[in-house]
């Protein structure tokens, strides 16, 4: 591949909040901002527990290379002065504070003319108000710096979806049948092969029912994570990786959790995914599969509206019968109550919602991907 002439040294500072989304969106960009972007490229995160779990390889000490990417445990290490060489983009992943002498050398570079870009990179919404702020600057209220505001998102008024660029190829090399080999079975003949990547949720037992007298067999994938708890209580035992349990017209099999390029594989070894944070729901679009999202649940509902924008863009050209099968299961999935028909109504809209997500991912992989806008963002304010 010919590396762009602007290759821009990155520092990401990454503070873990919940569960792998923040260190796992910064661990993709950084590979991509390498491999595509000719970067060179730090992470600073301050939980490297989170950050081994993707990148099984890592261990826990304070500084490390990772598939060429510089991992940094940020920690007092970064309170003394001089501590940090400035690079030329500094991402500070949602909002995150930098250290006070980061920011200095940051300022030091800007009062040689050199001011690096600096980013907030924002979470993901398909809100149509982030047109209005993205890429704004905020002047930091002491030193000569401007962050600005980067918002990841669906329309060419945003930053765009982490994608990379060789996804399409490596997607359509994916050997589905040895995969299923791979986790001990043979892949389903018929029914449905559904991933289950989820926070605790009490609409959980209602869905495991509707699968279980479910007419066709439903073979649930599910990977490590909260959600094993959740199960025990339906199933009366804890489940174990490699466990397979079985009740009605549904199976279940119970999967380690594997390293972040690895989870592309189970969602395009399902028909259908069950998806966590920001990070997987864009994994499962790319997938070309249906999609069901849990978003992260915020204050006074909050989340609703970010449910009910990503869905109206989502729902585009699907017939209105199929786009409210697809609406109902995640309001149940998001808001239990009710809903008991949810999953039959949605299951006899597969067919068209599989057409509608391979249409609707290759239509939306035509809007630039998040870290060529973020070079291009960099590049103008050279
Ligand atoms: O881990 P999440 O629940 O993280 C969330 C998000 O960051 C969310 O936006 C934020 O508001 C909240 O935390 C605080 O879900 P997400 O974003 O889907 O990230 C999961 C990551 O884990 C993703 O990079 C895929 C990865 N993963 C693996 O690498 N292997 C696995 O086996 C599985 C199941 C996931």
């Amino acid at each position: 591949m010919n590396l762009p002439s602007f290759a821009p040294r990155c520092d990401l500072f990454c503070r873990v909040i919940d569960n792998y989304g923040d260190i796992g969106i910064c661990w993709r960009l950084a590979r991509q901002l390498l491999a595509e972007k000719g970067c060179g490229v730090r992470i600073f995160v301050d939980d490297l527990a989170a950050f081994i779990r993707l990148c099984p390889e890592a261990t826990q000490s304070a500084a490390q290379v990772c598939g060429g990417v510089e991992i940094h445990r940020w920690d007092e290490r970064l309170s003394g002065s001089g501590a940090v060489e400035a690079a030329d983009l500094v991402i500070a992943a949602f909002g995150c504070a930098l250290p006070p002498p980061v920011l200095e050398a940051m300022a030091a570079r800007a009062r040689t003319g050199t001011a690096p870009c600096w980013i907030n990179l924002e979470y993901l919404t398909a809100e149509s108000w982030i047109g209005e702020c993205h890429g704004l600057p905020s002047p930091h209220p002491g030193l000569p710096l401007s962050c600005h505001f980067f918002f990841p998102g669906f329309d060419e008024r945003s930053g765009g979806l982490l994608r990379e660029h060789d996804l399409p190829q490596r997607r359509a090399a994916f050997d589905r049948a040895a995969w299923w080999r791979g986790i001990g079975a043979e892949p389903p003949e018929e029914g449905i092969a559904v991933s289950l990547f989820a926070y605790e949720n009490p609409a959980l037992p209602g869905l495991l029912r509707a699968w279980e007298e479910s007419p066709v067999p439903i073979v649930g994938l599910v990977p490590e994570s909260r959600l094993f708890a959740s199960l025990a209580g339906h199933m009366g035992h804890a489940p174990r990786v490699g466990e397979v349990w079985r009740r009605g017209a549904l199976s279940l099999r119970f999967l380690p959790f594997v390293r972040q390029e690895e989870y592309d594989w189970l969602l395009w070894a399902c028909e259908l995914n069950f998806v966590r944070g920001e990070d997987s729901l864009v994994r499962a679009l790319w997938a070309e599969k249906p999609c069901v999202w849990q978003i992260y649940p915020q204050e006074a509902g909050a989340h609703y509206g970010k449910l009910e924008a990503f869905l109206a863009r989502y729902t585009v050209g699907l017939s209105p019968d199929a786009a409210a099968s697809l609406r109902d299961l995640s309001a149940y999935w998001n808001s239990p109550g009710g809903g008991e028909t949810a999953w039959q109504n949605f299951s006899g809209h597969l067919p068209a919602l599989t057409t509608h997500a391979r249409d609707w991912a290759r239509k939306q992989a035509m809007q630039a991907d998040l870290a060529t806008a973020l070079i291009a963002f960099a590049r103008q304010r050279r």
